[in-house]
């Protein structure tokens, strides 16, 4: 078992206390203090005339794709600008005139900066040119691009077999850069491709697959103006997707109703003011109907009750069901229902916590209206049985009948603003036969056909040894990855490991026993190569690929875009001899592009893109085409319901974002809708756990799990009583990683439980 790097690294930075402030929860979202947050963010960062004329810049057809999330733009976008508040502090962290660069690193060594907090180390700023940690040292310093290619390739060699290779992608690439990415490393060998979305909508990919024949959601913006009814299931879209608020808002001016599912009653549920509209700034909208609020993880005993309801109105004739739709589309409706009969409403009402009235108010909702649409995200994922939440969700769409026509449909809401391009393309640990024999047929090798590794155990080989080089295409694995004292170990036992990113993360100093730092464009740059701007495409939540254009000039000269590096790399380890012209492939996206439309189907307008026009990619589901199905059908599931054995006065934890954070990126300490000032160190608990287990206000706490008798424990939060189910607890991640057991995951999916935790609560 090779050893550890000796180099003492703080995994969290030193543990301290910011000065708590607590406010009232907020009733609405966004609005005008959304932008004066938003633009105070960005003049800090990156001065005010810059921050104005770039933001409005942002999202529309001429410039770039928002580095934030993926949610699709309008048509026609907002004349007032068609961003939010957090898509303006991504930009600003992006653009900051900040620069960690080579006399930063000569100042700070790994070890000092491992002690700041993830909101120090993000202040950095920049990353100007590559670095190196060579074996021993304790500080980076200066390597050229040439040297830093040819170390890359020199360690890749020395392994004794490909499989001894890791290669994670997280969801900021581009379509160009992922798919050359993908390409590399299938010649290289070997399909270890973790990726950020085997942490993030896995689930879903894995529950639609298997019922309705594609990974993605169904739905497009239209559909969401047009529905009867929207179901937001275990989704923040206040902070994790506000302008998807805009959308409800939409939804709501054509009578749409809209449920909301989730455990804390979030502010932008639950009222919105549109800062983009002079209307909605001024009166806002209500826009949540009924808000069922759900103990953690009892979402499939919720839907079970609703559909055990309206399947007993049905049976009396009510014309609940779409018969018709059942009949033609489906398969399984039968042993469905009588899976049904297997749950007393008793017990599921008793799981899912929520009183009778509210049960019926929505039942009632639901029997009348057919137009439904049910968008999720991370509450329903990060389950050990985040695939049956998916799935139940389906089977309420499939008796409803509502796919396939205007206003219904599946929206898995997606996370990084390209997460579901990269998969399309390639980025992907499982074998495709289609994909591999279009490879060989456009490229002329055989790519591997073993099952590559996905994060959890690509975790796992690194910690046993069986993996040692690990290269990241952006992201921060060491941060974001369940069980973080176990994931440091795991990447300190490697050779190598190589971070292409655009800032300074804690991936940067949780390192093998060497390490280097490419430095790449961010997606606000310019692109230029011989006086000419390139640009890049990428894929919204929506399944519909568009072009992405920089405006701001590179940070700094010494940075090289994504496919370049990849070219680099992989230049410098075939060296020339594969059928493959990487140096010249990597510069030329024009041909990258020609490239995914040769291989991957629905792809071949990606060629036209410099118009700027977008197009859709093909879904099965939109066709209300099954063929690829059993019996060519949609599939009805019998899905279980949630089993947690807890002992007395163990909580059930989830883990979530602030308002102020973009998964590790911390961009503030504040989470100003819930009320909470300056301070990450909190665990929100209801007053009757409180008082049961004689916590104070503020009283400070360790968190600790027990998984297969391993002890593991988050040091120093404060106690801060919420309106929250009894028996649950919420704590914001990357801090809580270091309690998430890394063999405890998603059935099918393998998804961390990072939203259903075993945790006691211990007074210090
Ligand atoms: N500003 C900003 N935007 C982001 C991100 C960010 O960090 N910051 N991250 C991006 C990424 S990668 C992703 S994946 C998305 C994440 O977007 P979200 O999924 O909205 O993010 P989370 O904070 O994980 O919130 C999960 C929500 O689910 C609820 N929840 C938790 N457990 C359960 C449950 O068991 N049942 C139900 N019904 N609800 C539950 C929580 O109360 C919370 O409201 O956002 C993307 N956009
Ligand atoms: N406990 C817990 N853990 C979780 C989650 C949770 O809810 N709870 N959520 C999970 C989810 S949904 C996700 S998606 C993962 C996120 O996991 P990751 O995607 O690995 O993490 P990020 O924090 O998004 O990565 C941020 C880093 O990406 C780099 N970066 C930013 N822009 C670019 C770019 O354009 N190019 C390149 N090359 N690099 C760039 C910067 O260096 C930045 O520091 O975390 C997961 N972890
Ligand atoms: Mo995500």
């Amino acid at each position: 078992m090779p050893k550890p790097t000796e180099r003492n690294i703080s995994l969290t930075g030193t543990i301290r206390f910011t000065g708590l402030k607590l406010t009232n929860t907020a009733s609405y979202a966004a609005g005008v203090p959304g932008v004066k947050a938003a633009l105070q963010h960005s003049f800090k960062e990156m001065g005010a005339l810059e921050a104005l004329s770039t933001l409005s810049k942002m999202n529309q057809k001429d410039g770039f794709d928002c580095p934030g999330c993926a949610w699709p733009d309008p048509e026609v976008p907002s004349k007032l600008g068609e961003y939010c508040e957090n898509g303006a502090k991504a930009l600003a962290e992006e653009a900051t005139y900040e620069k960690a660069d080579a006399d930063f690193f000569k100042t700070h060594s790994v070890e000092e900066i491992s002690t700041w907090s993830d909101f120090k180390i993000g202040k950095s700023g920049r990353l100007t040119r590559p670095m190196v940690l060579r074996a021993g040292s304790i500080h980076y310093t200066p390597i050229s691009w040439e040297n830093a290619f040819t170390l890359i390739a020199d360690e890749l060699k020395t392994l004794s077999h490909p499989d001894e290779g890791i290669f994670y992608t997280s969801g900021r690439s581009s379509n160009e850069a992922a798919f050359l990415y993908g390409l590399f490393v299938r010649a290289f060998g070997t399909n270890n491709m973790p990726d950020c979305s085997n942490m993030c909508h896995e689930s879903s990919g894995v529950g639609l697959s298997e019922t309705l024949g594609i990974g993605k959601g169904s739905v497009t913006l239209e559909d969401l103006h047009e529905a009867e009814v929207v179901m937001v299931i275990g989704q923040n879209p206040g902070t994790n997707h506000p302008r998807m608020l805009s959308a409800l808002e939409a939804c709501k001016k054509n009578d749409g109703k809209i449920i909301s599912i989730n455990p804390l009653a979030e502010a932008g549920l639950i009222r919105f003011k549109d800062p983009q509209s002079l209307n909605g700034m001024l009166k806002g909208t209500s826009l949540t109907d009924i808000h069922l609020q759900v103990k953690i993880n009892q979402d499939v005993a919720l839907l079970k009750l609703l559909m055990k309801k309206l399947a007993a109105q049905d049976a009396k004739g009510e014309k609940v069901f779409d018969h018709e739709f059942i009949n033609t589309y489906t398969n399984g409706y039968e042993s469905f229902l009588s899976d049904l009969e297997n749950y007393t409403e008793a017990t599921l009402y008793e799981l899912c916590g929520i009183a009778s009235e509210q049960i019926d108010q929505t039942v009632a909702l639901l029997a009348k209206k057919n137009k439904i649409i049910i968008c999720w995200a991370m509450g329903l994922t990060q389950h050990k049985n985040g695939v049956a939440n998916v799935k139940e969700c389906v089977n309420l769409l499939l008796l409803k009948g509502s796919l396939g026509k205007l206003g219904t449909g599946t929206c898995p809401v997606r996370g990084h603003s390209n997460v579901q391009g990269d998969r399309t393309v390639g980025i992907m640990h499982h074998v495709s036969n289609e994909l591999n024999q279009s490879l060989e047929k456009v490229f002329g090798f055989t790519p591997p056909e073993k099952e590559g590794l996905d994060t959890v155990h690509a975790v796992q080989a690194m910690h046993e040894g069986k993996a040692k080089v690990f290269i990241a295409l952006g992201g921060n694995f060491a941060s974001a990855v369940a069980d973080t004292q176990y994931t440091a170990e795991a990447l300190q036992r490697c050779n190598l490991t190589v971070q292409i990113s655009t800032k300074l993360n804690r991936s940067h100093l949780i390192t093998g026993q060497k390490a280097l730092i490419l430095p790449t464009l961010g997606r606000s740059e310019k692109d230029i190569k011989n006086g000419n701007q390139r640009f890049l495409t990428v894929e919204n939540s929506m399944g519909k690929v568009h072009r992405t254009k920089g405006v701001l000039p590179p940070k700094s000269k010494q940075l090289k875009s994504e496919p370049e590096i990849i070219g680099g790399m992989a230049d410098a380890f075939f060296k020339g001899k594969h059928p493959v012209a990487w140096k010249n492939l990597g510069s030329d996206y024009n041909t990258i592009r020609e490239k995914i439309a040769a291989t991957i189907t629905g792809f071949e307008a990606v060629t036209e893109e410099s118009k700027g026009t977008g197009f859709y990619l093909p879904n099965n589901v939109r066709e209300l085409d099954f063929s690829k199905l059993p019996n060519g059908k949609a599939q009805f599931s019998a899905c279980a319901v949630a089993d947690h054995k807890m002992k007395p006065n163990e909580l059930l934890l989830m883990t979530i974002r602030s308002h102020d954070q973009f998964n590790t990126t911390i961009y503030g300490l504040n989470d100003r809708y819930r009320g909470i000032h300056n301070e990450r160190r909190i665990i929100f608990m209801n007053q009757t756990d409180m008082t049961a287990q004689h916590f104070k206000k503020l009283e400070i706490v360790d968190l600790v799990s027990n998984y297969d008798s391993i002890e593991r424990r988050a040091e120093q939060f404060l106690v801060v009583p919420y309106n929250i189910p009894e028996g649950n607890v919420a704590a914001y991640f990357p801090e809580t990683n270091m309690i998430i057991p890394y063999n405890h995951f998603a059935d099918y999916s393998n998804t961390p439980i990072s939203k259903s935790v075993i945790v006691s609560v211990e007074k210090r």
